[in-house]
């Protein structure tokens, strides 16, 4: 029909022919709604390559589709935990973790604010963290679906996330750290949770000089123990190590052939505590003057003994123990490892650690039973400022690969012995062997790449088959959005033993996502609903729990209390008056059983906000401390009637009693 417009031009205006001749050119260029396209008319419109369309095949999931892997990444800075699908690379959650989340009414109704109030720090609210290891629990060293826990670095906090229900259930505080960045890692039975402290400062915080930073600055590691009965780590039965103020990294713990040990690296042995603006060399050069820096070996199983055998000291109530302790006893053992070194991962079979340096250029990998065998004959170079025993680095050594520039972590496949590690600085994937040492492939990724992460990929078994690179860089991959860009998860494909293919490109637009974890989706199984009448927050059935017939409004002095139900499509009570200045308490149940039927409340103003899951309780609380007229209103279009579930909240003005 184009066709015939085209040609059956009549002799009329000039300009009307110009505007047949636009219009047709339009059809031509563009295909319209009408016109089916075939593949190649689409790979011809959009410059799509054959590869571009295998990739495309690789990770469409077609409309009820379900993806293979659950992800699990770090939401940086904002706090939260984002969990997306492999391969299709769609967002599915966010979860609230250490910041507000309204969608969830996550601290905007009372049984999360208590979870939030958990991470206060001398009694401050601490609402945003600085999120970075998210680490799955595990049984028999594989993950079993069941915790999640995440580290903020920031405020030295660790957050367990049952996910039962994909919600942050205990937010814990270190005591003694002001920094934290070693953690979450979690030991192969999850009776333990890792995590290392950062930038050295007096244990428990206290004010002393920088000038005496090497006698009274410390790191440490703190081993919190996880009551997987009870879902919760349990403060009174965790411990810390002191250790030097070399500026701890990230951890591992070891597994099968190293269980029992744990492995923490560090950097800025140097000791240096910057000074640019006192003519001293910056932080950066004054931490990296040394050659190499070290790996801190820990034997925790004895380390737990020395605890519940009470060789500790108490810093702000914390049971820790010292280094003198700990190197008498025999648990705590320094090896050198390369330069800057931002990373260590045991390998799945446990006899093998990997390190990279930053500034060197390798990345190294130990051997544990050379590692024992050291400790055993007592081969000690020499002991560093504190007295703690050096290893030998070339005694315990098992390899030394160069992989390319700027190596950072490393994660393994199913296939034996094939490890992948981050390049930062060339901005690319080196697939390689940690048993032979060899460099077997590499892939560019865009741009500079940090974390990079492989299905179960530091579990006892590794699933293969994908890896994500969280590159800290995205600058012309995607729309511009001004001068923060998203970040960039790049799915590879790592079937193929020749080559890795890169698959797709997801902007991440949450913070920095410094690292996620995956899991086989099948092992995972949230519950679609609540028993009636649970706080989720809590796992317990609320004392609130409110059924059909039984809503109410008491009153007590200035405090007013109602039990209202929430069910399509209406709010009972659908009218509730109080007087200026009353202190209102509202427990919300739902009483809905379907699947994805959730009600959100909010009363106008007053910033409250829930969001009322099938058969859960909650309350909002707030003062009435503005006379008006409020609407209230379920927030979730839930039903053909959604905007009719509504109600009024109606506050009287005070009587003033002294006018006359
Ligand atoms: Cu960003 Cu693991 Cu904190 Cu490396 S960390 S990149
Ligand atoms: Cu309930 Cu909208």
């Amino acid at each position: 029909m184009t066709v015939y417009f085209c040609h059956s031009h009549s002799r009329s205006l000039k300009f009307v022919r110009h505007l047949f001749s636009v219009f047709c050119l339009l059809i031509l260029a563009a295909p319209t709604a009408w016109s089916k396209e075939n593949l190649q008319e689409v790979m011809k419109r959009r410059g799509l390559t054959q590869d571009d369309i295998l990739a495309a095949a690789k990770t469409y999931t077609p409309t009820g589709g379900r993806d293979e892997f659950l992800v699990f990444a770090s939401g940086g800075q904002s706090g939260q935990v984002i969990v997306y699908g492999i391969p299709s690379m769609r967002i599915l959650k966010y979860i609230g973790v250490f910041t507000p989340e309204p969608w969830q009414g996550y601290g905007f109704e009372e049984n999360s604010k208590r979870v939030l109030e958990q991470g206060r720090i001398d009694g401050r609210d601490i609402t945003w963290g600085d999120t970075h290891h998210p680490a799955l629990s595990e049984t028999n060293g594989d993950y079993d679906g069941q915790y999640l826990f995440i580290n903020d670095k920031a405020n030295p906090r660790l957050a367990v996330i049952d996910l039962h229900d994909f919600e942050t259930k205990q937010i814990v505080v270190s005591p003694i750290y002001q920094a934290q960045h070693g953690g979450a890692f979690v030991s192969p039975n999850t009776e333990y949770v890792m995590e290392a402290a950062q930038y050295a400062t007096p244990l428990g915080g206290d004010y002393v000089p920088l000038d005496q930073f090497k006698e009274k600055y410390r790191g440490g590691v703190t081993y919190w123990k996880f009551d997987r009965e009870k879902g919760r780590l349990d403060p009174a039965q965790s411990f810390s190590i002191e250790l030097p103020p070399y500026s701890q990294d990230l951890s591992d713990f070891g597994k099968l052939a190293s269980d029992g040990w744990s492995f923490t690296n560090s950097f800025c042995t140097e000791l240096y505590v910057g000074g640019i603006e006192k003519g001293r060399q910056p932080f950066e050069a004054g931490c990296s003057a040394k050659d190499t820096d070290y790996m801190h070996v820990i034997n925790w199983r004895k380390a737990e003994a020395l605890y519940k055998a009470g060789k500790v000291t108490k810093v702000k109530g914390h049971p820790v123990i010292t280094m003198e302790t700990a190197v008498k006893e025999g648990i705590l053992f320094l090896i050198p490892e390369p330069k800057s070194p931002h990373g260590v991962d045991v390998t799945p079979d446990g006899k093998f650690i990997t390190v990279s340096g930053k500034l060197d250029g390798h990345t190294f990998v130990y051997s544990f039973e050379k590692i024992q065998a050291a400790i055993a004959k007592k081969e000690f170079v020499e002991t560093d400022p504190y007295g703690i025993p050096i290893l030998d680095m070339k005694k315990v050594l098992q390899t030394q690969v160069d992989l390319g520039l700027g190596p950072l972590h490393t994660q393994y496949d199913s296939v034996d012995g094939v490890a992948y590690t981050s390049l930062y600085v060339d901005s690319m994937v080196a697939r390689w062997n940690y048993r032979t040492g060899k460099l077997i492939d590499r892939i560019p990724v865009h741009y500079n790449i940090g974390h990079l992460m492989t299905m179960h990929g530091d579990t006892v078994k590794p699933r293969g088959k994908y890896l994500v690179a969280l590159n800290k860089l995205a600058i012309d991959r995607f729309n511009p959005v001004g001068p923060l860009h998203p970040q960039n998860h790049q799915l590879i494909d790592i079937t193929d033993s020749n080559k890795m293919t890169l698959l797709y490109d997801m902007p991440l637009p949450l913070g920095e996502p410094h690292y996620a974890v995956a899991i086989e989706a099948n092992l995972v199984k949230p519950v679609m609903n609540y028993k009636a009448g649970t706080d989720s927050r809590t796992g317990t059935i609320s004392p609130h729990k409110t059924m059909a017939g039984s809503e109410r409004i008491e009153r007590k002095g200035k405090k007013v209390e109602v039990w209202a139900t929430v069910i399509r499509s209406h709010i009972t009570p659908e009218i509730i008056e109080v007087e200026e200045d009353d202190e209102v308490t509202i427990h919300l149940t739902s009483l809905e059983r379907a699947q994805d039927i959730v009600h959100g409340f909010t009363v106008n103003k007053y910033n409250v906000h829930a969001s009322i899951e099938p058969g859960e309780t909650t309350t909002v609380k707030f003062k009435a401390d503005k006379p008006g007229v409020y609407p209230y209103y379920c927030t979730e279009f839930c039903s053909a009637l959604h905007l009719e579930m509504q109600g009024y909240f109606l506050v009287k003005p005070k009587v003033k009693k002294d006018k006359k």
